[in-house]
């Protein structure tokens, strides 16, 4: 990062991105135009609180450096955004680069627009004729009404709102439009079904940020949940006709307590490529003495497996960001990382055969063991942990375990790949299945190291990464 004010920072990430100070959130409006990748979020430009909702915006060539551009969209005291310019997403119509976003004035959530005319999309002008759909359908009991997700149909744009309907948990609910400004509302997309459900009952009161796609021509929902408080994030996938999307199978996204608000779209090549948030895991008094809030995971493809799994990898890009190497036995246990600097680095662990017993990973981590976040494998009930529980001795950090079901390979082999970026572990297996949380480690722990009884021959690859935004 060229502009430094943060460089004693133990606990900024320096190649995920974040704004140069204060809060962020959801990831919006995502968009490859004229060649360069474009990242709206929802920031607070004012402190490193939730607040003031403007969207912050950048730009990347490659998906992982990114250059901070001036703030896309700020509230208008005037306009129905007086109260915030909440999450949307960025479509092109008609040539003409065109956010569709919630305006929040008061109680009420509205979807508004703005158009930009520059190549960089550097200024955006409001559409005078905000909001374009100025409230909820009459007789639908939604409980909230936020947050875009649009498809082009035909000649028509396809929109769903986030939504929940009392009673029935989580909702999308669909508009049609011809031009982006007269919208027709239709029914509800998809409304939650409490089969489908882990829990086996309704656990939203409303889904918020959902994003609809289309993977070779089958149909992808995520959404997330939400009950006054995020709560997980989901897909499904399932069936499309006649304008409505039916639920199959139900998988989470990344079952990391600190992923929220993902948001994908369709680069040049096609690819599907998705971006979250990656939420503190500490207290306020925290937030506002770092002064900055929030982290965006780094870029994933998705894609659907026979089965109607998706699967979420990172971006091939991710190792343009890559510097010094070094390899160990998989039978090492602490690695010497030899001027590698362990809390900025990327961690692979490959093994030759079929893991005979748990593989566990410690990051982050003091000599004394005091302060670790600890990876493990276990191959017998095939899950993934992640465990931050001991990862800081500050009273302000939370702590938590999260898991993740990993499918068993054809081959019998096993990859973990972790990057860690300061306070940022981000776990993926066999490019699959992954895991993100937050450590704050209060000593500066950066150690490393494997615990493998001995019994599964393989190797680990550690490399260095090198800073990604200016
Ligand atoms: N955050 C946005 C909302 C969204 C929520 C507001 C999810 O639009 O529903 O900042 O983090």
């Amino acid at each position: 990062m060229t502009d430094r004010p943060f460089a004693d920072d133990p606990h900024r990430p320096r190649y995920h991105f974040l704004p140069p100070a204060n809060w962020m959130n959801d990831p919006n409006g995502l968009i490859h135009y004229k060649g360069l990748y474009h990242l709206f979020y929802q920031h607070n430009p004012f402190g490193a609180l939730w607040g003031n909702m403007h969207w912050g915006h950048a730009t990347s060539p490659d998906l992982v450096h990114w250059t901070h551009m001036p703030i896309a969209l700020a509230p208008d005291p005037d306009g129905p955004d007086a109260d915030g310019c909440y999450s949307g997403v960025t479509v092109v119509h008609d040539g003409v680069p065109t956010i569709v976003y919630t305006g929040v004035r008061g109680p009420h959530e509205l979807a508004c627009l703005a158009t930009s005319a520059d190549d960089e999309l550097a200024t955006w002008t409001k559409h005078p004729g905000n909001p374009v759909i100025p409230g909820t359908p009459e007789g639908v009991p939604t409980t909230i009404s936020r947050d875009h997700t649009l498809w082009r149909e035909g000649d028509a744009w396809l929109m769903g709102v986030g939504a929940g309907i009392e009673g029935q948990g989580g909702a999308v609910l669909l508009y049609r439009s011809s031009d982006l400004v007269e919208w027709d509302y239709l029914h509800p997309l998809v409304t939650e079904v409490a089969d489908l459900n882990p829990q086996g009952k309704i656990i939203s009161t409303g889904w918020e940020c959902p994003d609809v796609f289309f993977l070779d021509n089958q149909p992808v929902f995520v959404a997330c949940d939400w009950d006054g408080d995020p709560l997980s994030v989901s897909y499904w996938t399932g069936t499309y006709a006649d304008r409505l999307f039916i639920p199959q199978r139900h998988g989470v996204v990344d079952a990391g307590k600190c992923f929220y608000a993902p948001q994908s779209f369709a680069d040049a090549s096609g690819r599907r490529v998705m971006i979250g948030w990656l939420r503190e895991r500490r207290e306020d008094e925290a937030l506002v003495a770092a002064g900055w809030a929030g982290a965006m995971t780094l870029p994933r493809t998705v894609t659907m497996l026979d089965d109607g799994a998706l699967a979420f990898a990172p971006v091939r890009e991710v190792e343009l960001l890559r510097g010094e190497h070094r390899r160990f036995d998989l039978r090492t246990g602490s690695l010497d990382l030899d001027g590698i600097p362990g809390d900025t680095c990327e961690i692979l662990v490959r093994t030759d055969t079929a893991p005979v017993s748990p593989i566990e990973i410690e990051v982050l981590r003091a000599d004394d063991g005091s302060e670790r976040a600890v990876i493990r494998f276990d191959p017998a009930t095939r899950t993934l942990t992640l465990d931050t529980t001991n990862a800081s001795l500050s009273g302000l950090a939370f702590g938590d375990i999260a898991m993740a079901d990993v499918p068993e390979r054809a081959d019998g082999g096993c990859e973990i790949r972790i990057f860690v970026d300061r306070s940022i572990v981000e776990v993926w297996v066999d490019g699959r299945t992954c895991l993100s949380g937050r450590a704050y480690p209060t000593s500066g722990a950066s150690g490393v190291r494997v615990i493998n009884d001995g019994a599964t021959p393989g190797h680990v690859d550690l490399w260095e990464m090198h800073d990604a935004v200016h």
